[in-house]
């Protein structure tokens, strides 16, 4: 008998009771190796097993981008929207994407769902729940305000309804977070005004704003004025940029919008100058290499140049994006990078230190999540 096991949150746990567990391993993986009873090695769990249980953050996921297609049509039901799909399959079957613009509309489509406060609590805490079986210590999400005021539902239950979940998530899986307010690009400076406006009342609830959706043509310079005002109000910055847009956009992004780190930032290794400076600022890249693959910034996961960057000295994360549509959670991505790239053991590790510098973290707290990486490194062999 061979029973499969996975390292989760520094234990070891029966892969079967974790909540991302997708049925069987393959049996040569599962158990290549005897499994010593009674010791936690780390060939018992195999390089899936370390990963994730990797005490790691995620900084770059869409909350809107982990709805599942169940939880789509419950919610449907739910609130009365009719949808265009008519089963759980037929939706996976349309998440075909051409670029970013062929994702986002099916995007906002499916965010129609959502309604009720308790809508945007069921689907935070089904992601904080699925996240703390990836390991995920740390988690920043980002949330689209605009996507939801403007069909007329109240920043208020969006706001409040993420936070009772990140509250509960805190709670029962010890999982620290943190809310991240995305302004939509194609949308005008005007409307981002509005929506920061609107959310001041919720500042305390809110760690940072970012810039998302259709990138070229949307430059970052365009959100100047409103960026100003959110740091003004002690809102910390990031934004997508270089993830389709040019290396100019991640400029911008620096030198205009004062980011933090840069969402994708794929794009950057065409400029030299630019990889110089990321690298001498250690300003994180927050990477989603599913995501990049599905939306064909990258022709293959093999294509991907994350190593290349990592190995430049940059500061590289690994994350998911939007899991519910590009086929992955955070320990997915690591997963899948690490197999198509081959990404050594140490490698691994620094990219969850990485994830822990590039957190905005007090640094008691960063240094305590350092701490139990390293014991878990320590105890995993
Ligand atoms: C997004 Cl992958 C991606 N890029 C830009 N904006 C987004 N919003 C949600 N997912
Ligand atoms: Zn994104």
């Amino acid at each position: 008998m061979c029973l499969r096991f996975s390292l989760s949150m520094g234990k070891l746990v029966p892969r079967d009771l974790l909540t991302h567990a997708k049925g069987p391993m393959p049996l040569r993986k599962a158990c290549g190796r005897a499994i010593l009873w009674g010791e936690q090695r780390r060939e018992d769990v195999g390089m899936e097993g370390f990963i994730r249980g990797l005490p790691k953050a995620e900084l770059h996921v869409h909350i809107e981008g982990t709805l599942e297609p169940e939880m789509m049509f419950d919610l449907a039901r739910r609130n009365n929207v009719p949808l265009r799909f008519g089963s759980v399959e037929e939706i996976r079957a349309a998440y075909e994407f051409s670029d970013l613009q062929s994702f986002l509309d099916i995007y906002y489509e499916g965010a129609r769902v959502l309604h009720a406060e308790q809508d945007f609590f069921d689907l935070t805490f089904a992601y904080l729940q699925r996240a703390a079986g990836d390991g995920v210590r740390r988690a920043e999400i980002f949330f689209d305000p605009q996507t939801h005021t403007g069909r007329g539902i109240p920043i208020e239950t969006v706001i409040t309804g993420i936070n009772r979940a990140l509250e509960a998530g805190r709670a029962e899986f010890g999982i620290s977070s943190g809310l991240i307010m995305c302004f939509l690009r194609h949308l005008s400076a005007e409307s981002a005004h509005e929506t920061l406006e609107m959310a001041l009342p919720f500042r305390p609830l809110l760690l940072a704003v970012g810039l998302d959706s259709s990138e070229v043509g949307n430059p970052p310079e365009k959100f100047d004025a409103v960026f100003g005002w959110a740091r003004r109000e002690g809102l910390l910055v990031v934004a997508h940029a270089g993830e389709e847009g040019p290396p100019d956009y991640v400029w911008k992004a620096l030198d205009v919008l004062h980011a933090r780190r840069v969402d994708h930032g794929v794009r950057a290794e065409e400029d030299p100058d630019l990889l110089f400076r990321l690298a001498e600022e250690r300003i994180p890249l927050t990477m989603c290499p599913l995501s990049n693959v599905k939306l064909r910034v990258f022709p293959s996961l093999a294509e991907h140049n994350l190593k290349r960057l990592l190995k430049q000295g940059l500061v590289v994360t690994i994350n998911s994006d939007d899991p519910a549509y590009f086929g992955g959670y955070v320990g997915d991505n690591y997963v899948a990078a690490s197999e198509a790239l081959g990404l050594t053991r140490g490698e691994l590790i620094v990219l969850a230190k990485n994830s822990f510098e590039a957190a905005f973290l007090r640094v008691e707290e960063r240094r305590a999540f350092l701490a139990e990486l390293d014991r878990y490194v320590e105890a995993s062999g």
